[in-house]
């Protein structure tokens, strides 16, 4: 698959595009997100995006890897390499994926009101961190 990227003063450009080429195509990342889903974050190739999403209380977010690398979603200080990367509320229980690979989809659901900070486990380094922001249930 290709799309038509801006359009340059030279003419136009085309770009493939890595992810959907590789064996993310046919992953769960090409479905529609589960209708359970109050937010979805998209995997890029080092960054989370949204960087940070709002729920309530008791909601699920849904993560879906469109890139070609594995990624995770970890908010447990303990897997971090900088403790500061990681953090949730009191009370909550960390939470760790394990590996998603390229093309999946990984969901979790929230019920403990409050800031969770999160990262994944192999690029934190590189800066890819989130937060999930949890309202109390209305
Ligand atoms: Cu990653």
């Amino acid at each position: 698959m290709s799309r038509i990227v801006h359009p340059l003063s030279y003419g136009f450009r085309i770009l493939t595009v890595a992810s959907q080429a590789g064996c993310g195509l046919s992953g769960r990342t090409h479905g529609p997100p589960s209708p359970n889903a109050s937010a979805v974050v998209d995997m890029g190739f080092s960054s989370f995006q949204p960087e940070t999403v709002h729920i309530r209380a008791g909601q699920t977010v849904e993560w879906r890897n469109t890139s070609i690398v594995t990624h995770s979603v970890s908010d447990d200080s303990r897997a971090a390499s900088k403790p500061q990367d990681a953090s949730i509320p009191a009370g909550a229980t960390p939470l760790s994926s394990g590996d998603i690979s390229a093309g999946d989809v990984f969901a979790a659901s929230f019920p403990v009101p409050g800031p969770y900070r999160y990262f994944c486990t192999h690029h934190e380094g590189e800066g890819m961190m989130g937060t999930v922001v949890v309202d109390p249930a209305s």
